[in-house]
C-alpha cells in the first residue's frame, strides 16, 4: 500500500471515531475497496483497539510503516588487502564508486600524508581537516577486496589557482567511452570561512591521463553574508541558502539524457536542528558533462544526509541518506530523481556504511537494493581514516 492511501485510512480512522452510525458504514465500504481492509490494518500493525490511537499509531499510519522490508538491508564491513590495507601515517578516504571496465574494478579516494591540526595554529600552511592538502588517487582490483596503487588521479593546481590547496572527496562516471571525475576543490588559505567549489577532470582511460577543466563546474549559493571579520563559520548577518558555504560529495551521473550532478551543500551560519547538523542535498543539472551546470529549482532536494550516495531504480533515482538530519539513515526514492521519499529506515543495528562507494556494474534493478550488494567505505583506526568494504546482508523480503 502506498503511501497516499495509508494518509487517507488514517483520515478515514480518525473521521469514523467520530462518525455518525449511517456515515460508517459508507466509510467502511471505501475502506473495503482498498485492501488492506480496515481490521487487517489495525492488525497488521499490532494496534490494540482502532478507536484509541495513540500519536505513535497515527503516525504508523501516516508514514506507512508497515509497509515491507525489500528498501531495508543491514551491512557489515571488513578490512581490504594491498593498497587498502591499514596503514598508519596515510589518510585515505572517501572512495568514489566502483567502476568495471574489462574486468578490472577501479576506484578512486582522497589521499593525504600527515595528521591534521585545526585552524588555531598560526601557521596557513599546516594541515587543517584530514582531507586538507590531499590528492585524488587510483587503486584497481580484479577481486573487489585485494587492490593495487594506481597512482595519482588528479593533484592540486599551481599556487594562485581554484584548487591549489587541496582536491579530494571524488567520484567517478564513465559514459561514452569517457571517464568524469568530480572532486572537491579548495583555494588557499583554507580557513574556517573558505568557500569550497567542484571540479571536473576527464580521460580517455580510467587511468589517465585526467585532464582538469580550467574552472569550478559548480560553486557555493553567493547569497549569504558573513559577520564581522573573525574567522568563524557561524557568525552570519544572513544564512543564505543550504549551499551558500560548501558544495560537497558531488555524484555525476547520466540520467533522463541529461548529466545530474548530486552534492551535498554546507550553510554560511550552519546550525542544528532537531536532526543534528543542518545538512542537505541539492541536484545541478547539464546537458553535457562539462556542464554549465544550473541547479534544480527544486534544491535542497533532502533533508538530511552527508556523502551523496544514488543509484537508478525502475526509471527513478534511489538514495542512501546517512549521519546527519532528521531522516539521517534512510534509504529514499524518487520517480524523477528531485522529489525524495522515504522508503525505508536503516539507523540502530544495520550499520550503513560512511561515504559509499557503490559498485556501478551490479545490477541494480534486481531489488530495490540490489546496488548495495558490496562496495567501499572508509572508517578511522588509531587516528587514520582507512578504506574499507562493505556488504548488504540481510536477504531482501519477498
Ligand atoms: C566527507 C565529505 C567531504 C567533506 C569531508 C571530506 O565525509 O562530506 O569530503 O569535505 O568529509
Amino acid at each position: 500500500m502506498n503511501r497516499i492511501s495509508f494518509y487517507s485510512l488514517m483520515i478515514i480512522l480518525l473521521c469514523m471515531s467520530c462518525a455518525p452510525e449511517s456515515k460508517k458504514q459508507v466509510i467502511d465500504e471505501d475502506v473495503i475497496e482498498r485492501s488492506p481492509s480496515n481490521e487487517d490494518l489495525v492488525k497488521i500493525l499490532g494496534i490494540s483497539n482502532k478507536d484509541s490511537l495513540s500519536s505513535a499509531s497515527k503516525r504508523a499510519i501516516e508514514m506507512g510503516y508497515a509497509e515491507g522490508a525489500q528498501w531495508w538491508t543491514k551491512f557489515r564491513q571488513q578490512d581490504l588487502k594491498g593498497v587498502f590495507e591499514f596503514e598508519k601515517g596515510v589518510v585515505r578516504r572517501d572512495p568514489s564508486a566502483v567502476i568495471l571496465v574489462n574486468g578490472i574494478y577501479y576506484t578512486y579516494y582522497t589521499k593525504s600524508p600527515e595528521k591534521s591540526h585545526g585552524f588555531h595554529t598560526g601557521d596557513p600552511t599546516k594541515k587543517v581537516f584530514p582531507w586538507d592538502l590531499s590528492e585524488v588517487w587510483c587503486a584497481s582490483s580484479t577481486d573487489g577486496i585485494t587492490w593495487k596503487d594506481e597512482g595519482l588521479s588528479v593533484g592540486r593546481g599551481p599556487a594562485g589557482s581554484y584548487d591549489d590547496r587541496s582536491v579530494f572527496t571524488p567520484e567517478i562516471l564513465a559514459h561514452d567511452g569517457k571517464y568524469y571525475l568530480v572532486y572537491q576543490v579548495v583555494k588557499a588559505p583554507y580557513v574556517n570561512r573558505v568557500k569550497n567549489k567542484v571540479g571536473m577532470a576527464i580521460a580517455d582511460s580510467p587511468l589517465g591521463p585526467w585532464k582538469k577543466l580550467d574552472a569550478p563546474i559548480l560553486a557555493p549559493a553567493d547569497n549569504g553574508k558573513w559577520l564581522g571579520e573573525e574567522d568563524s563559520r557561524f557568525k552570519v548577518e544572513e544564512k543564505g541558502d543550504f549551499d551558500s558555504q560548501k558544495v560537497h560529495d558531488p555524484c555525476l551521473m547520466f540520467y533522463k539524457n541529461k548529466f545530474y550532478l548530486y552534492y551535498k551543500g554546507e550553510r554560511m551560519g550552519e546550525e542544528h536542528t532537531l536532526g543534528g547538523r543542518e545538512i542537505k542535498w541539492g541536484v545541478a543539472i547539464a546537458d553535457k558533462p562539462e556542464g554549465p551546470y544550473k541547479k534544480s529549482p527544486y534544491n535542497p532536494i533532502t533533508n538530511s544526509g552527508h556523502e551523496v550516495c544514488v543509484w537508478p531504480y525502475q526509471g527513478g533515482m534511489s538514495a542512501m541518506l546517512t549521519s546527519d538530519g532528521p531522516e539521517n539513515n534512510t534509504i529514499q526514492w524518487s520517480p524523477d530523481g528531485i522529489n525524495f521519499e522515504i522508503k525505508s529506515h536503516i539507523g540502530g543495528r544495520t550499520k550503513p556504511p560512511h561515504a559509499a562507494g557503490l559498485v556501478r556494474s551490479l545490477n541494480t534493478e534486481a531489488k530495490p537494493v540490489a546496488a548495495l550488494e558490496w562496495g567501499l567505505c572508509f572508517d578511522h583506526k588509531e587516528g587514520w581514516d582507512y578504506i574499507k568494504r562493505y556488504e548488504a546482508f540481510v536477504e531482501y523480503a519477498k
